[in-house]
């Protein structure tokens, strides 16, 4: 493999940057930028040990610093590497890195480090995503899912599923091909049963989603209502800051505004939109449409409702688009609780059991409003440092498709149709199951993967 480096601290001005290195030259690209204090070549150094030294650049010294050689095939890509720190300058550690490239070294893709881990076998792809969720990580329960699950816990799982997998699968070979002799000892209903045991234990990885999206991909989330109930306030007041305008004139809200707030564990993709009301001219009317096909698009609806005031024909047409949501789930919030509340559950009949009463101007019910989003998404019963959790819909697709196929299976089996039919079902849900983790995934997949990353990493 060609030797590749980054620079793999962030951008901008620092105490230290580091500067990356990994393949078969890493040690020889270092011995040539780096020299130790001591005279003696880096080479001639322990791996894992940080050494103090000069940096070079086209044979000028430009720097001093420590540099650190890790033997493969105990390094994070599998690979020989190197790390030089330098000062954290932005042109420093660039012509530190242009070094690295005098030297022999080729620059490195987005995320070309894991993605050589990962091929060279170091690490599964949900331990790599799980690595990216650390990355990108917003709140600190998505930091602490992120971490139980870069250790490779699902890789784990997933691997005991597939090699059971496995066993039922060469028994049916056995049978199909040898029917005759007493090759496999497992009968019908044994395979039955067998697959059965699989298909839930892939039934409670599925669960895992609710709470693994929640936490990390984060909940497509809308804020609907008639106009100036509060809606922006509403964003505002989760967010912490007057990041939306709000004036008490109906309409100020004409484009929609969004944002990425945690609400507890639970991480809100949030849009605030135009109120829905008849609209008086051609800029609101395109705001209006656009909080409708939000409202379809979303996943959670936080409805926004004046409590101080009785219902009139606006909200309830609002009401009226709501009951007609499919799928969704809706949060009933009553706003302006300080002013009064003349609203009852009763006039929401039909939209949702969820409801909640707040403040937003005075911050009061944001708690509430949390806790039951909490309720509705975080299955308490996942302790984060030990359980496997499904993160991402692409491992969720898996798990569902895998799950189809071993039902396949099983009604061909209880239908009594050949056995190669179950064994051609269950070839997939193997293939599906290899996808989750890597052994089967196509190029593109890869690519579109650890292009997600940041250089360096
Ligand atoms: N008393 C009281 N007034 C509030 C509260 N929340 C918002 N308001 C007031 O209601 C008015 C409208 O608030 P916004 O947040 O702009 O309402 P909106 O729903 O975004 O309005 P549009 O964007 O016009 O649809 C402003 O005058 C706010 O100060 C609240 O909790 N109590
Ligand atoms: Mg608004």
């Amino acid at each position: 493999m060609s030797t590749i480096s980054a620079i793999s601290t962030p951008f901008g001005k620092g105490g230290i940057a580091v500067v990356r290195l990994t393949g078969d030259d890493s040690v020889s690209v270092l011995d040539r930028v780096f020299k130790p204090a001591s005279g003696k070549p880096m080479s001639d150094y322990p791996p894992n040990t940080l050494i103090y030294g000069d940096i070079y650049k086209e044979g000028k010294i430009i720097d001093r610093g420590m540099a650190v050689i890790f033997k493969a095939p105990r390094s994070y890509t599998g690979e020989d590497s190197a790390e030089i720190h330098c000062h954290g300058g932005i042109l420093l550690s660039q012509m530190v890195l242009e070094a690295t490239f005098l030297a022999g070294a080729v620059p490195a893709g987005p995320g070309e480090f894991t993605q050589r881990a990962f091929l060279s076998g170091k690490m599964g792809l949900s331990q790599a995503e799980a690595v990216i969720d650390l990355i990108d990580a917003q709140s600190e329960s998505k930091v602490a899912l992120a971490a139980s699950q870069a250790d490779g816990r699902l890789s784990k799982r997933v691997n005991e599923i597939y090699s059971e997998l496995m066993t039922i699968v060469s028994s049916i070979y056995a049978y199909i091909d040898y029917p005759d002799e007493d090759l496999t000892d497992i009968s019908v209903d044994d395979m039955k049963n067998g697959l059965l045991g699989i298909k839930n234990a892939l039934e409670s990885l599925k669960r895992t989603y609710k709470t693994g999206r929640a936490v990390c991909e984060g909940l497509n989330t809308v804020i609907v209502g008639k106009p100036n109930t509060g809606k922006s306030s509403l964003l505002n007041m989760l967010l912490g800051e007057e990041r939306a305008i709000v004036t008490p004139i109906a309409g100020t809200t004409r484009d929609t505004v969004e944002e990425t707030v945690s609400a507890g564990k639970v991480l809100l993709r949030l849009c605030d939109t135009a109120g829905i009301h008849q609209a008086g001219d051609i800029v609101e009317e395109i705001g209006v449409k656009k909080a409708v096909e939000k409202m379809e698009n979303a996943e959670l609806v936080l409805a926004v409702f004046d409590g101080s005031n009785k219902l009139d024909d606006e909200d309830r047409d609002v009401i009226g688009q709501l009951k007609a949501l499919k799928d969704k789930t809706i949060i009933v919030v009553t706003n302006k609780s300080d002013a009064g509340s003349v609203l009852d559950t009763a006039d929401f009949d039909g939209i949702t059991d969820h409801f909640v009463s707040i403040s937003a101007r005075d911050g009061a019910g944001r708690e509430e409003l949390v806790s039951l989003i909490e309720q509705i998404y975080i299955d308490g019963e996942i302790e984060y440092s030990s359980a496997c959790v499904v993160t991402n819909a692409r491992q969720f697709a898996s798990v569902c498709n895998s799950i189809t196929h071993i039902d396949n299976a099983v009604s061909a089996l209880v239908q009594g149709f050949t056995q190669d039919i179950a064994g051609m079902e269950l070839e997939l849900a193997l293939s599906e199951l290899g996808n989750l983790d890597g052994r089967k995934v196509t190029e593109d997949v890869v690519h579109n993967i650890f292009g997600r990353f940041c250089v360096g990493k």
